[in-house]
């Protein structure tokens, strides 16, 4: 239905931005990609996300939508001829909303500890943190192929993204060793879905990416 203009303002190693890239692919949505530059931001993403000024935003239409989640739950919405990311269920979609809001609040909050800091204690408190948060979401997932159930979804989307980032590496610990299920969880999202397997860069890309971040002056969150 919608076949309106689509512009995503982003940068390719955003673990933000993935979720959107997928949700568009997972939809099959054209879009035209446009790489910010977060040291030096364009004026459209100045105009189009003043109050964070932060990637990804989709343009749709010439009107922003900003905020990963909010952006992934508009494209499900707007594009609702194709299978949906939500549930439809009102109890079911707040639970999908409560587990995605845990990965922003805890567990990336932990993943940032792992990837930034440069004090031992501090990195092993992210470590620590990080593990038990995705113990915790093991737990949810438990033998189910996916968190919604028998279909890549919403909770998916907002997991999977943190699967390429180096925290396994920075943070020297084996995911697959830590939590089992989770791993083959991720290597199934990616297996099983061409969204993801052509969205996630490889782990290395964003090692070197991460490496290259914590020699220059801070310029991102
Ligand atoms: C986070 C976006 C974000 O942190 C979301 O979209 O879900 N809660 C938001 N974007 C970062 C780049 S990815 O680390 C960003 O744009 N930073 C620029 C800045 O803070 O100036």
């Amino acid at each position: 239905m919608a076949d309106n203009k689509v512009v995503l303002l982003d940068v390719l190693p955003s673990l933000f931005g993935m979720r959107v890239r997928i949700a568009l692919a997972e939809k099959g949505i054209e879009y035209e990609y446009k790489e910010e530059d977060l040291k030096n931001k364009s004026s459209l993403l100045l105009e189009m996300n003043p109050i964070h000024k932060k990637i990804p935003v989709l343009i749709h239409n010439r009107k922003p939508v900003c905020e990963s989640l909010i952006i992934v739950e508009y494209i499900d919405e707007v594009w609702n001829e194709r299978a949906l990311l939500l549930p439809s269920d009102p109890y079911q979609k707040a639970q999908a909303r409560f587990w995605a809001d845990y990965v922003d609040k805890k567990v990336y909050a932990f993943g940032r500890k792992i990837l930034d800091s440069n004090v031992e204690e501090e990195k092993e408190e992210g470590k620590k943190g990080f593990i038990e948060c995705l113990k915790v979401l093991e737990g949810e997932l438990g033998d189910k192929p996916y968190f919604g159930g028998e279909t890549f979804g919403f909770v998916d989307i907002a997991v999977v993204t943190l699967y390429c980032w180096s925290y396994e590496t920075l943070g020297n610990f084996s995911l697959e060793v830590e939590c089992p299920k989770l791993f083959s969880w991720g290597k199934r999202c990616i297996e099983k879905n061409e969204s993801v397997s052509k969205t996630l860069p490889h782990q290395h890309k964003i090692y070197d990416f991460v490496l290259g971040l914590n020699k220059k002056p801070k310029a991102r969150t």
